[in-house]
């Protein structure tokens, strides 16, 4: 979204502009970790951390991007103290550029995770992630347009961004539900833990999409809506791609120590012998 902004002060220039630089942050070190902690698993779930790590890698960069294009589109008026619109405006699409790669990667991370046979997981993949796709190219045009009523273009692109939503989480919960039953005690509580995250971070989405449409004048004379909107979507993408990889992790993990693998510490400390 190539997007106008209101005058902010300098409390919630810096809350947007810490927000994106805290989550750079986060996902960078996510991304290391993944790469490290990959190593513990049995080979088998070693390429679903491999995901893992890419989709914060791509959020990682993505990000960077967004805190850039927020810094080029202020400008401090020292004489009244608050921040100004450029006249550059704030690329938004980088975040639907970001959520189209990722989306359906993490979709890709818990299928995996799974470990079915491959003709299994193959089906379930292609359903859930051209669905989760789907879901965010609907999205876009109504998070770009001009009128952020309910009534308008926002709500109806909002809509249509809904049913595949809806469709994500009715095969995760009838299909993905009866494979997680098969699981041992262990692996499916961690496993319906890992979709509940899913569930609760991917809805807070649409309740932030949501934000403008009670906003009047948004987005140029609501500058709470704009650093609630930034701020909501930020630390959803924080749980729903760090948060939620560290779940898949220890999911792997369980798998992992339960096919017999010895799943021990990163570094084993050198024994002190005698
Ligand atoms: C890392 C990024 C993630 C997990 C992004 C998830 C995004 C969604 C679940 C977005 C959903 C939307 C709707 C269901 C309706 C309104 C438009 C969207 C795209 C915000």
């Amino acid at each position: 979204m190539l997007q106008e902004l209101p005058t902010l002060t300098p409390g919630q220039y810096s809350l947007v502009f810490n927000m994106f630089s805290f989550t750079i942050a986060t996902m960078a070190a996510a991304f290391v970790y993944f790469v490290l902690a990959q190593k513990n698993l049995a080979p088998k779930y070693r390429v679903s951390m491999m995901v893992s790590a890419l989709v914060v890698f791509i959020a990682a960069y993505h990000y960077f991007r967004i805190t850039g294009s927020w810094e080029a589109s202020y400008v401090l008026n020292a004489n009244e103290g608050v921040y100004e619109f450029s006249g550059k405006p704030f690329n938004d699409a980088y975040r639907y550029v970001d959520w189209l790669l990722t989306v359906p990667l993490l979709v890709v991370e818990l299928v995996l995770v799974l470990g079915l046979p491959k003709s299994e997981s193959g089906k379930m993949i292609a359903k859930l992630a051209i669905s989760a796709a789907l879901m965010i190219v609907l999205g876009y045009p109504g998070e770009v347009s001009e009128s952020a009523e309910l009534f308008g273009a926002r709500g109806l692109w909002g809509t249509l961004s809904t049913l595949p939503f809806v469709y994500i989480l009715y095969i995760l919960f009838t299909e993905l539900g009866s494979t997680i039953q098969q699981q041992s005690g262990r692996v499916a509580t961690l496993l319906s833990n890992a979709r509940l995250l899913l569930l609760a971070t991917w809805g807070f989405y649409p309740i932030a999409y949501m934000i403008p449409m009670f906003s009047a004048g948004y987005p140029t004379e609501t500058p709470g809506a704009v650093v609630a909107l930034q701020v909501g979507y930020t630390i959803a993408d924080v749980t729903a791609k760090a948060g939620y990889g560290v779940l898949i992790y220890s999911i792997a993990k369980a798998k992992s120590e339960e096919e017999g693998y010895d799943v021990g510490e990163m570094v084993q400390p050198v024994a002190a012998e005698a």
